[in-house]
Protein backbone atom coordinates (compact mmCIF):
# COMPACT_ATOMS: atom_id res chain seq x y z
CA UNK A 1 0.00 0.00 0.00
CA UNK A 2 1.60 3.27 -0.98
CA UNK A 3 2.17 6.17 1.47
CA UNK A 4 0.66 9.98 -0.42
CA UNK A 5 1.96 12.94 1.89
CA UNK A 6 -1.21 14.89 2.94
CA UNK A 7 -0.47 17.92 -0.20
CA UNK A 8 -1.07 14.79 -2.89
CA UNK A 9 -4.23 14.19 -1.50
CA UNK A 10 -7.11 15.88 -3.19
CA UNK A 11 -10.87 15.60 -1.97
CA UNK A 12 -10.94 13.01 -5.08
CA UNK A 13 -8.60 10.88 -3.89
CA UNK A 14 -10.39 10.50 -0.25
CA UNK A 15 -13.65 9.89 -1.82
CA UNK A 16 -16.53 10.63 -3.96
CA UNK A 17 -18.11 13.97 -3.78
CA UNK A 18 -21.71 12.41 -3.01
CA UNK A 19 -20.27 10.61 -0.33
CA UNK A 20 -18.73 13.20 0.64
CA UNK A 21 -21.36 15.71 1.40
CA UNK A 22 -23.30 12.98 3.35
CA UNK A 23 -20.11 11.97 5.79
CA UNK A 24 -18.45 15.30 5.49
CA UNK A 25 -18.18 16.02 9.30
CA UNK A 26 -16.78 12.64 9.62
CA UNK A 27 -14.53 12.66 7.57
CA UNK A 28 -13.08 16.23 8.94
CA UNK A 29 -13.30 15.00 12.42
CA UNK A 30 -10.94 11.59 11.25
CA UNK A 31 -8.76 13.66 9.23
CA UNK A 32 -8.12 16.01 12.17
CA UNK A 33 -7.31 13.11 14.11
CA UNK A 34 -5.09 11.56 11.94
CA UNK A 35 -3.16 14.76 11.91
CA UNK A 36 -2.94 15.32 15.50
CA UNK A 37 -2.05 11.75 15.76
CA UNK A 38 1.04 12.63 12.98
CA UNK A 39 0.05 9.80 10.53
CA UNK A 40 -1.73 9.95 7.87
CA UNK A 41 -2.54 7.09 5.19
CA UNK A 42 -4.53 8.04 2.48
CA UNK A 43 -5.77 4.18 0.98
CA UNK A 44 -5.77 3.62 -2.39
CA UNK A 45 -9.38 3.37 -3.80
CA UNK A 46 -8.04 -0.27 -5.93
CA UNK A 47 -11.32 -1.90 -5.59
CA UNK A 48 -13.72 0.72 -6.60
CA UNK A 49 -15.08 1.64 -3.53
CA UNK A 50 -14.98 4.56 -1.09
CA UNK A 51 -12.00 5.08 0.71
CA UNK A 52 -11.27 6.18 3.92
CA UNK A 53 -8.41 7.74 6.10
CA UNK A 54 -6.82 5.93 9.06
CA UNK A 55 -3.95 4.93 10.80
CA UNK A 56 -1.95 1.72 10.58
CA UNK A 57 -1.85 0.18 13.83
CA UNK A 58 1.51 -2.29 12.71
CA UNK A 59 1.32 -3.69 16.49
CA UNK A 60 -2.06 -4.68 15.54
CA UNK A 61 -1.20 -6.52 12.45
CA UNK A 62 -1.86 -10.31 12.12
CA UNK A 63 1.89 -11.24 10.80
CA UNK A 64 0.12 -13.86 8.41
CA UNK A 65 -0.56 -13.15 4.66
CA UNK A 66 -3.69 -11.18 3.63
CA UNK A 67 -6.46 -12.53 2.21
CA UNK A 68 -7.15 -11.70 -1.44
CA UNK A 69 -9.97 -8.74 -1.19
CA UNK A 70 -11.88 -10.67 -4.04
CA UNK A 71 -12.10 -13.60 -1.85
CA UNK A 72 -12.86 -11.30 1.30
CA UNK A 73 -15.87 -9.71 -0.12
CA UNK A 74 -16.65 -12.73 -2.35
CA UNK A 75 -17.12 -15.50 0.38
CA UNK A 76 -19.66 -14.55 2.92
CA UNK A 77 -21.93 -15.42 5.52
CA UNK A 78 -24.80 -13.32 5.70
CA UNK A 79 -27.73 -14.97 5.90
CA UNK A 80 -29.99 -11.94 5.02
CA UNK A 81 -28.95 -12.36 1.85
CA UNK A 82 -28.95 -16.32 2.06
CA UNK A 83 -27.17 -18.77 3.62
CA UNK A 84 -24.41 -19.82 0.44
CA UNK A 85 -21.32 -18.23 0.34
CA UNK A 86 -21.92 -16.50 -2.73
CA UNK A 87 -25.77 -14.88 -2.24
CA UNK A 88 -24.25 -11.75 0.06
CA UNK A 89 -21.86 -10.62 -3.14
CA UNK A 90 -24.59 -10.56 -5.42
CA UNK A 91 -27.81 -9.62 -3.73
CA UNK A 92 -25.93 -7.38 -0.85
CA UNK A 93 -25.44 -4.49 -2.83
CA UNK A 94 -29.22 -3.02 -2.96
CA UNK A 95 -29.08 -2.57 0.72
CA UNK A 96 -29.61 1.30 1.33
CA UNK A 97 -26.75 2.09 4.42
CA UNK A 98 -27.31 6.23 3.95
CA UNK A 99 -29.23 6.90 6.22
CA UNK A 100 -28.57 4.86 8.94
CA UNK A 101 -28.99 5.09 12.48
CA UNK A 102 -28.26 3.27 15.51
CA UNK A 103 -30.53 3.14 18.65
CA UNK A 104 -28.24 2.76 22.17
CA UNK A 105 -30.31 1.77 24.87
CA UNK A 106 -30.96 -0.31 27.93
CA UNK A 107 -28.89 0.71 31.00
CA UNK A 108 -27.07 3.46 29.62
CA UNK A 109 -26.90 7.06 30.82
CA UNK A 110 -27.83 8.44 27.14
CA UNK A 111 -29.74 6.21 25.34
CA UNK A 112 -30.78 7.67 22.37
CA UNK A 113 -31.37 6.84 18.34
CA UNK A 114 -28.33 8.59 16.75
CA UNK A 115 -27.35 9.27 12.87
CA UNK A 116 -24.57 7.24 11.86
CA UNK A 117 -22.30 9.97 11.60
CA UNK A 118 -23.06 11.17 14.82
CA UNK A 119 -21.94 8.05 16.48
CA UNK A 120 -18.52 8.08 13.99
CA UNK A 121 -18.09 11.22 14.83
CA UNK A 122 -15.96 11.75 17.34
CA UNK A 123 -13.55 8.57 16.67
CA UNK A 124 -10.58 7.82 14.43
CA UNK A 125 -9.98 5.50 11.78
CA UNK A 126 -6.97 2.96 12.56
CA UNK A 127 -6.29 -0.51 10.35
CA UNK A 128 -5.74 -3.68 12.45
CA UNK A 129 -4.75 -6.84 11.00
CA UNK A 130 -7.26 -9.39 11.99
CA UNK A 131 -7.93 -13.41 11.81
CA UNK A 132 -11.31 -14.22 11.12
CA UNK A 133 -12.41 -17.92 12.10
CA UNK A 134 -15.68 -19.24 10.85
CA UNK A 135 -17.25 -22.06 13.09
CA UNK A 136 -17.27 -23.58 9.65
CA UNK A 137 -13.55 -23.92 9.91
CA UNK A 138 -12.62 -21.66 7.18
CA UNK A 139 -10.42 -18.38 7.87
CA UNK A 140 -9.15 -15.31 6.21
CA UNK A 141 -6.73 -12.15 7.19
CA UNK A 142 -8.52 -9.18 6.96
CA UNK A 143 -7.26 -5.36 7.19
CA UNK A 144 -10.08 -4.27 9.21
CA UNK A 145 -10.62 -0.05 9.33
CA UNK A 146 -12.60 1.12 12.91
CA UNK A 147 -12.36 1.87 16.00
CA UNK A 148 -12.40 0.37 19.46
CA UNK A 149 -15.99 -0.56 20.87
CA UNK A 150 -14.83 0.44 23.97
CA UNK A 151 -14.38 4.10 23.11
CA UNK A 152 -18.16 4.30 22.14
CA UNK A 153 -19.27 2.35 25.17
CA UNK A 154 -17.05 4.71 27.53
CA UNK A 155 -18.95 7.96 25.28
CA UNK A 156 -22.69 6.42 25.85
CA UNK A 157 -21.86 5.82 29.81
CA UNK A 158 -23.36 2.47 30.79
CA UNK A 159 -24.59 1.87 34.21
CA UNK A 160 -23.18 -0.11 36.94
CA UNK A 161 -26.03 -2.60 36.30
CA UNK A 162 -24.66 -2.82 32.38
CA UNK A 163 -23.38 -6.72 32.60
CA UNK A 164 -23.49 -7.16 28.40
CA UNK A 165 -23.74 -5.80 25.64
CA UNK A 166 -26.46 -6.75 23.04
CA UNK A 167 -26.24 -5.89 19.25
CA UNK A 168 -28.86 -6.43 16.84
CA UNK A 169 -28.95 -6.55 12.94
CA UNK A 170 -31.39 -4.21 10.88
CA UNK A 171 -34.45 -6.30 10.08
CA UNK A 172 -35.49 -4.86 6.23
CA UNK A 173 -36.92 -7.89 4.15
CA UNK A 174 -37.78 -5.93 1.33
CA UNK A 175 -33.74 -5.52 0.69
CA UNK A 176 -32.56 -8.80 2.61
CA UNK A 177 -34.47 -11.77 1.06
CA UNK A 178 -33.18 -13.43 3.10
CA UNK A 179 -35.22 -12.69 6.03
CA UNK A 180 -38.45 -13.52 3.80
CA UNK A 181 -37.34 -16.95 4.89
CA UNK A 182 -37.80 -18.43 8.47
CA UNK A 183 -33.89 -19.38 8.26
CA UNK A 184 -32.87 -18.22 11.95
CA UNK A 185 -35.07 -15.99 13.88
CA UNK A 186 -34.78 -12.45 12.19
CA UNK A 187 -33.16 -10.02 13.38
CA UNK A 188 -30.02 -11.68 14.05
CA UNK A 189 -28.82 -10.41 17.32
CA UNK A 190 -25.45 -11.50 19.38
CA UNK A 191 -24.05 -10.48 22.20
CA UNK A 192 -20.78 -9.92 24.37
CA UNK A 193 -19.88 -9.99 28.27
CA UNK A 194 -18.43 -6.23 29.22
CA UNK A 195 -15.27 -6.73 29.69
CA UNK A 196 -15.29 -8.43 26.47
CA UNK A 197 -16.93 -5.36 24.93
CA UNK A 198 -14.66 -3.28 26.41
CA UNK A 199 -11.09 -5.14 25.59
CA UNK A 200 -8.78 -3.68 23.18
CA UNK A 201 -8.81 -6.01 20.50
CA UNK A 202 -13.04 -5.51 20.03
CA UNK A 203 -13.29 -3.24 17.11
CA UNK A 204 -16.49 -1.63 15.52
CA UNK A 205 -14.97 -1.91 11.86
CA UNK A 206 -16.90 0.25 8.71
CA UNK A 207 -14.07 -0.17 6.11
CA UNK A 208 -11.78 -3.18 4.95
CA UNK A 209 -8.64 -2.73 2.98
CA UNK A 210 -8.73 0.89 3.19
CA UNK A 211 -12.51 1.67 1.30
CA UNK A 212 -15.48 1.98 3.07
CA UNK A 213 -16.97 -1.58 3.71
CA UNK A 214 -18.83 -3.83 1.27
CA UNK A 215 -22.74 -4.42 1.94
CA UNK A 216 -21.79 -8.22 1.73
CA UNK A 217 -19.47 -7.57 4.62
CA UNK A 218 -21.73 -5.86 7.12
CA UNK A 219 -22.02 -2.25 5.92
CA UNK A 220 -22.33 0.40 7.47
CA UNK A 221 -21.02 -0.67 11.13
CA UNK A 222 -20.26 -3.86 12.47
CA UNK A 223 -18.13 -6.02 14.88
CA UNK A 224 -15.35 -7.74 14.88
CA UNK A 225 -14.21 -10.03 17.57
CA UNK A 226 -11.45 -11.75 16.58
CA UNK A 227 -10.55 -14.49 19.15
CA UNK A 228 -14.49 -15.43 19.08
CA UNK A 229 -15.81 -17.54 15.86
CA UNK A 230 -17.17 -15.36 13.03
CA UNK A 231 -20.90 -15.59 13.97
CA UNK A 232 -19.98 -13.06 17.08
CA UNK A 233 -19.17 -10.41 14.54
CA UNK A 234 -22.42 -9.40 13.86
CA UNK A 235 -23.19 -7.01 10.48
CA UNK A 236 -25.27 -3.97 9.82
CA UNK A 237 -25.80 -3.65 13.06
CA UNK A 238 -28.80 -0.85 14.08
CA UNK A 239 -29.07 -1.34 17.94
CA UNK A 240 -26.63 -1.59 20.94
CA UNK A 241 -28.65 -2.43 24.25
CA UNK A 242 -27.09 -2.67 27.50
CA UNK A 243 -28.27 -5.55 29.83
CA UNK A 244 -28.29 -6.89 33.40
CA UNK A 245 -29.05 -10.29 31.88
CA UNK A 246 -27.03 -12.53 29.33
CA UNK A 247 -28.71 -11.66 25.64
CA UNK A 248 -30.44 -14.53 24.03
CA UNK A 249 -28.31 -14.52 20.43
CA UNK A 250 -29.64 -16.16 17.25
CA UNK A 251 -27.19 -18.96 16.81
CA UNK A 252 -27.57 -19.90 20.26
CA UNK A 253 -31.64 -20.09 20.24
CA UNK A 254 -31.28 -21.45 16.34
CA UNK A 255 -29.12 -24.59 18.44
CA UNK A 256 -28.20 -24.28 21.74
CA UNK A 257 -25.55 -27.50 22.00
CA UNK A 258 -23.98 -26.45 19.04
CA UNK A 259 -23.51 -22.24 19.66
CA UNK A 260 -23.08 -21.18 23.06
CA UNK A 261 -22.67 -17.47 24.14
CA UNK A 262 -18.78 -17.13 24.37
CA UNK A 263 -18.05 -18.69 21.10
CA UNK A 264 -14.52 -18.54 22.18
CA UNK A 265 -12.45 -20.16 19.13
CA UNK A 266 -11.39 -23.22 21.05
CA UNK A 267 -9.36 -26.47 19.13
CA UNK A 268 -9.94 -28.33 22.57
CA UNK A 269 -13.69 -28.19 22.48
CA UNK A 270 -15.36 -29.82 18.97
CA UNK A 271 -18.50 -28.96 17.09
CA UNK A 272 -20.86 -31.49 17.94
CA UNK A 273 -20.74 -32.77 14.28
CA UNK A 274 -17.10 -31.97 13.66
CA UNK A 275 -13.75 -31.21 14.90
CA UNK A 276 -12.51 -27.46 15.65
CA UNK A 277 -8.28 -28.71 15.75
CA UNK A 278 -7.86 -27.37 12.15
CA UNK A 279 -9.13 -24.48 9.57
CA UNK A 280 -8.64 -23.87 6.06
CA UNK A 281 -7.16 -20.41 5.32
CA UNK A 282 -9.15 -19.11 2.34
CA UNK A 283 -6.94 -19.32 -0.33
CA UNK A 284 -4.36 -22.12 0.85
CA UNK A 285 -4.64 -25.49 0.31
CA UNK A 286 -3.21 -27.31 3.39
CA UNK A 287 -4.99 -27.33 6.54
CA UNK A 288 -3.48 -24.81 9.56
CA UNK A 289 -4.08 -25.69 13.24
CA UNK A 290 -6.62 -24.04 14.58
CA UNK A 291 -5.10 -22.03 17.76
CA UNK A 292 -6.68 -21.09 21.07
CA UNK A 293 -8.57 -18.11 20.95
CA UNK A 294 -7.50 -17.89 16.98
CA UNK A 295 -3.75 -16.63 18.57
CA UNK A 296 -5.20 -13.82 20.47
CA UNK A 297 -4.73 -16.03 23.87
CA UNK A 298 -1.73 -14.05 25.28
CA UNK A 299 -4.31 -11.00 25.06
CA UNK A 300 -8.10 -11.91 26.14
CA UNK A 301 -7.18 -16.09 28.21
CA UNK A 302 -7.28 -14.20 31.34
CA UNK A 303 -11.10 -13.05 30.65
CA UNK A 304 -11.83 -16.77 30.99
CA UNK A 305 -9.57 -17.47 33.97
CA UNK A 306 -11.11 -20.23 36.49
CA UNK A 307 -14.24 -21.18 33.51
CA UNK A 308 -14.76 -24.46 31.87
CA UNK A 309 -14.63 -23.37 28.55
CA UNK A 310 -16.12 -26.72 27.63
CA UNK A 311 -19.21 -26.07 29.74
CA UNK A 312 -18.74 -22.25 28.38
CA UNK A 313 -18.39 -22.64 24.64
N1 LIG B 1 -26.18 -10.09 10.58
C1 LIG B 1 -25.34 -11.10 10.35
N2 LIG B 1 -24.08 -11.01 10.79
C2 LIG B 1 -23.21 -12.03 10.56
C3 LIG B 1 -23.64 -13.21 9.90
C4 LIG B 1 -24.99 -13.26 9.44
O1 LIG B 1 -25.45 -14.25 8.84
N3 LIG B 1 -25.80 -12.18 9.68
N4 LIG B 1 -22.76 -14.25 9.71
C5 LIG B 1 -21.62 -14.32 10.66
C6 LIG B 1 -20.67 -15.36 10.31
S1 LIG B 1 -21.14 -16.95 10.57
C7 LIG B 1 -19.40 -15.05 9.88
S2 LIG B 1 -18.24 -16.28 9.63
C8 LIG B 1 -19.00 -13.64 9.58
C9 LIG B 1 -18.44 -13.52 8.18
O2 LIG B 1 -17.96 -12.22 7.93
P1 LIG B 1 -17.42 -11.85 6.48
O3 LIG B 1 -18.43 -12.25 5.48
O4 LIG B 1 -17.17 -10.38 6.50
O5 LIG B 1 -16.12 -12.62 6.30
O6 LIG B 1 -20.08 -12.74 9.72
C10 LIG B 1 -20.94 -12.97 10.83
N5 LIG B 1 -21.91 -11.90 10.99
MO1 LIG C 1 -19.20 -18.20 10.60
Amino acid sequence: MLIRRKSDLTEADVTDPAWYARRREFLQGTAALLLAAGGLRPAQAGHGGRALQYRPRPDLAAKDALTDFSDVTTYNNFYEFGTDKASPAELAGRLTTDPWSVTIDGEVARPGTYALEDILKPHGLEERIYRLRCVERWSMVIPWIGFPLADLIRRFEPTSRAKYVEFTTLYRPEEMPGQRRAVLDWPYVEGLRMDEAMHPLTLLAVGLYGEVLPNQNGAPLRLVVPWKYGFKSIKSIVRIRFTEQMPQTTWHKAAPHEYGFYANVNPAVDHPRWSQKRERRIGEFRKRKTLPFNGYAEQVAHLYAGMDLRRFF
